[in-house]
């Protein structure tokens, strides 16, 4: 499915508005952006989203707890969350709030009129115990100490009647897709986990709520005025909306309705259940094709126990911007945040990965080398090159190890992988100009005393710098995805156009002929000594 003639719709999960955007769905955006600037480096079409999961009861009881209206508390809270993706340097082709977009209702109309059509929509008195942080029922078999197992506040007993959906006649149907990898879920455990789930046997969940549980707010069940369509069916259907179905027209049928088109939902493991099974199953009633992908991220968590709104251990996303900024960030989080598996967040390894190996490793050799090269520029050509030496050719394998390396790394869903191949390649190259020592070359070019002897070490010079160069445009452009502001800056001082970045093609050693470099200061300013004290709490 990784075809590059294939479009790639890429959605993350809609976040609840009830308090504020934390790390985590900072993590989520910037393991989406990366990955969908790779697929775009690779040539892929793709469409690439977000929003808000309005009508949720957790979304109201916040607003009621501060007495303002939900829809104006949701607006409100919506533009925060809205902001993140910019402030992050992600870029999301489009953002969709459920309560106020206008394609939103349709669409989860038409699906549930869908899936009553298909018979699988049914009404039944129902008991149970509610976990308010899943918006979820919670079984008997599933309680640990009494609760949910994320979440710490209480079950609430609820009894009424509802409208269920008929998942337990899918439940062959799903194991089949899931074993097939028609319904892929990725990484492996994730996967083992929904299988094992599905074999233990799907019972028929609740998709309404009563009306007056939920106050009311929330899309009103056709036809059934005392119910209001579950949050997680309206929510799930947010990524058809966003696709202007039932309409044709907005991008449907390109990457939904006609096949051939990845449909990739990201996620956290949290929220596996309803991705990987529930909404299959409601796709299948309606008929529709079901996503191929569902890509898992692990949890950002601090002190071993996961960063969430309603747990009070956020982390603010804004202030860890507006402190380290945007480079030192996405590198920290997509460098030393493991893609799959969690991670204790601690700003102090922020700021050490920071100084050490984007301002030590990568800012040092682009600010030696450019600065050199800026007094040279006219050597800066494969022309001055003579027969490559073991130094080069080994020079010229790291970077064609790099470039394997991370589309590897990002069809294997480990993006940290990706980042450490690309400072393989780094570090390569550092080694290259310590034993090279074009710096040398220089100073003697300019205190030989015989113009052969100074064209000689021109000539040496010259090719020293185009094999640094050449490391360093690679660098660049397997770098976009994940660092786009620093590939940028390369690219200015190297004098390479930004277009140059936009191609995985590019990243070959030996395709750029010439180069115009430019001087310029540190690429990285250290922060251990710019910001203090280094712990601050956030
Ligand atoms: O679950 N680390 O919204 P949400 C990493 N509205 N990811 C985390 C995280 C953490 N500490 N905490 C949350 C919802 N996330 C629903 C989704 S989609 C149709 C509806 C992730 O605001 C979480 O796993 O609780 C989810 O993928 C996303 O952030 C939004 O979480």
């Amino acid at each position: 499915m990784n075809h590059p003639q294939i479009p790639l719709f890429l959605t993350t999960a809609i976040s609840y508005v009830n308090g504020e955007p934390h790390v985590g769905h900072a993590l989520e955006l910037l393991i989406a952006d990366a990955y969908v600037r790779h697929q775009r480096q690779r040539g892929r079409l793709v469409r690439f989203t977000g929003g808000t999961d309005d009508h949720s009861l957790k979304n109201l009881r916040a607003a009621e707890a501060l007495g303002i209206a939900p829809l104006e508390y949701v607006r409100r809270q919506g533009e925060r969350f809205e902001q993140l993706p910019r402030a992050l340097g992600v870029e999301l082709d489009d953002y969709l709030h459920t309560s106020s977009d206008a394609r939103h209702a349709p669409a989860v109309l038409a699906l549930w009129e869908r899936c009553r059509a298909t018979g699988d929509l049914y009404q039944r008195e129902y008991w149970g115990l509610y976990c308010n942080g899943c918006e979820a029922f919670i079984s008997e078999t599933e309680l640990v100490r009494g609760g949910c197992a994320v979440h710490r506040e209480p079950l609430e007993r609820i009894s009424e009647t509802n409208w269920f959906f008929r998942l337990s006649r899918y439940e062959g149907k799903l194991l089949t897709l899931l074993q097939s990898g028609s319904l892929a879920v990725e990484p492996r455990e994730r996967h083992n986990e929904v299988v094992s789930f599905v074999r233990q046997g799907l019972r028929d969940f609740s998709v309404s709520r009563s009306r007056a549980r939920a106050r009311g707010f929330g899309l009103g069940v056709p036809g059934d005025d005392s119910q209001v369509i579950y949050v997680w069916f309206d929510a799930l259907a947010n990524y058809l909306s966003l696709l202007g179905f039932p309409e044709e027209g907005s991008g449907l049928a390109r990457y939904w309705s006609e096949a051939p088109a990845a449909r990739e939902h990201l996620i956290g493991k949290d929220i596996l259940r309803f991705h990987a099974v529930y909404w299959p199953a409601l796709l299948l009633s309606a008929g529709l094709p079901l996503p191929t992908c569902i890509k898992t991220h692990g949890y950002v968590t601090r002190d071993g126990v996961k960063i969430g709104k309603s747990l009070g251990n956020g982390v603010d996303p804004f202030e860890l911007v507006a402190r380290f900024g945007i480079e030192a960030v996405r590198f920290y989080f997509l460098r030393h945040l493991h893609t799959t598996k969690d991670s204790d967040l601690r700003v102090e390894r922020l700021i050490e990965a920071h100084d050490s190996e984007l301002a030590g490793k990568l800012g040092n050799l682009l600010q030696r080398t450019a600065s050199l090269a800026a007094r040279h520029p006219e050597l800066v050509s494969v022309k001055a090159c003579t027969a490559p030496s073991d130094a080069d050719t080994e020079l010229a394998q790291a970077a064609r190890h790099a470039l394997s390396g991370v589309a590897q790394a990002v069809d294997d869903f480990a993006l940290q992988q990706a980042v450490a191949s690309i400072l393989e390649l780094v570090a390569a190259a550092n080694r290259y100009a310590d034993a090279q020592e074009p710096w040398t070359l220089s100073r003697k070019v300019r205190t030989v005393s015989t113009p052969r002897a100074a064209a000689e070490l021109q000539v040496q010079l010259g090719h020293v710098l185009w094999h640094l160069f050449e490391s360093l445009r690679v660098t660049a452009v397997l770098l976009a995805p994940f660092l786009p502001g620093t590939a940028s800056t390369i690219a200015t001082r190297l004098g390479v156009p930004p277009s140059e970045l936009l191609t995985l093609e590019r990243a070959r050693f030996g395709l750029r002929q010439r180069y115009r470099p430019r001087g310029g200061g540190p690429l990285f300013p250290r922060l251990g000594t710019a910001v203090s004290p280094l712990t601050a709490p956030l």
